[in-house]
């Protein structure tokens, strides 16, 4: 049985539905911090849960008998620079907490890094699975805290973590919020809405990006993968491509022609985008355990708006 944390947030929603449909509704225990008042999740089983909160977490994990935890409740980039006290208490605490619990119950154990566990000193271009980081954000800092966590969870008490440092995630089922790769997802509801999109990202500014469906596939993959396969464990370079907001302009553009994209640079977003990667290299995961991306920007964005027009 496989407890989610955070299961109405931007990977949450698509990955319990996934796991779901995969091993059945009453397998996969949804958690999050809100109700799930529209009902989006099914009628598998639903629990409010404040991941800081280490109590009632170990009792919703021990009354459905998890065997896996894939905690993903956390604050994104943007939010967390706003409110750094915060996101360190939120992003760490509810990490150890959830770790404590697989310690304790023996259980399997997943939680997505970031590209944001880069930094300016990082090289740039094909970055590579070791490397150096020293990312400057409040989220950085946790995301990099917490893949030394993870290992060391691994190496000292056995617990069978593993993770990826995924790129930005693009999805039209649920908007992410308060991250610095948010642009690549409000665009297409903008193109279709509007025609026309404002980017809060500079021109020229490339990050790494990734089509959700890739997003849970590879986690399934990753969790399935073979341990001893495993040399690395926390965390797994994962992209599917490099883009810049022009060249989600021009994907568009051959489905909207006449879609266009100005900028209103935002100075926050713009320094953390600027501090992270261009480009990572993802060989370690094809190596490894296989990972194996089908999306790339011109798929993706004639999914997305083929998804989105119904939706808009
Ligand atoms: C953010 N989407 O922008 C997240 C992410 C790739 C970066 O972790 O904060």
């Amino acid at each position: 049985k496989i407890m989610i944390t955070g299961a109405l947030g931007q990977i949450g929603s698509e990955l319990t539905t996934m796991l779901r449909s995969k091993y059945g509704e009453n397998n996969v225990i949804a958690t999050d911090i809100r109700e799930d008042e529209s009902g989006s999740l099914g009628n598998g089983p639903f629990e409010v849960l404040d991941v800081t909160d280490a109590g009632q977490m170990h009792e919703i994990a021990k009354k459905y008998q998890a065997d896996t935890i894939m905690h993903l409740a956390a604050l994104l980039s943007a939010k967390a620079e706003n409110n750094p006290q915060l996101a360190w208490n939120l992003n760490m605490g509810g990490l150890v907490n959830a770790l404590e619990v697989a310690r304790d119950l023996n259980t399997q154990f997943f939680t997505p890094s970031s590209i944001g566990a880069f930094g300016p000193s990082t090289p740039k271009e094909n970055t590579p699975q070791d490397t150096i980081q020293r990312p400057t954000t409040m989220y950085g800092v946790n995301k990099v805290s917490g893949e030394l966590l993870c290992d060391y969870y691994f190496q000292r008490f056995g617990v069978d973590t593993r993770g990826v440092r995924f790129p930005g995630l693009i999805s039209y089922v649920t908007k992410p919020g308060g991250g610095t790769t948010d642009y690549a997802v409000e665009v297409y509801y903008e193109a279709l809405k509007n025609g026309k999109y404002t980017s809060y990202i500079g021109e020229g500014t490339h990050m790494d990006m990734m089509y959700m469906p890739d997003a849970v596939n590879a986690i399934v993959q990753l969790m399935e993968a073979d341990a001893s396969k495993l040399e690395h464990r926390n965390a797994f370079n994962v992209s599917a491509m490099s883009a810049a907001p022009e060249d989600f302009e021009k994907a568009i553009q051959k489905h909207i022609p006449e879609f266009k994209m100005d900028y209103d640079v935002d100075p926050v977003r713009q320094k953390i985008a600027e501090s992270w990667p261009n480009a990572i290299d993802s060989s370690a995961a094809k190596d490894e355990w296989g990972f194996d991306p089908k999306y790339d920007i011109h798929k993706m964005t004639e999914d997305m708006l083929q998804q989105l027009k119904v939706r808009v």
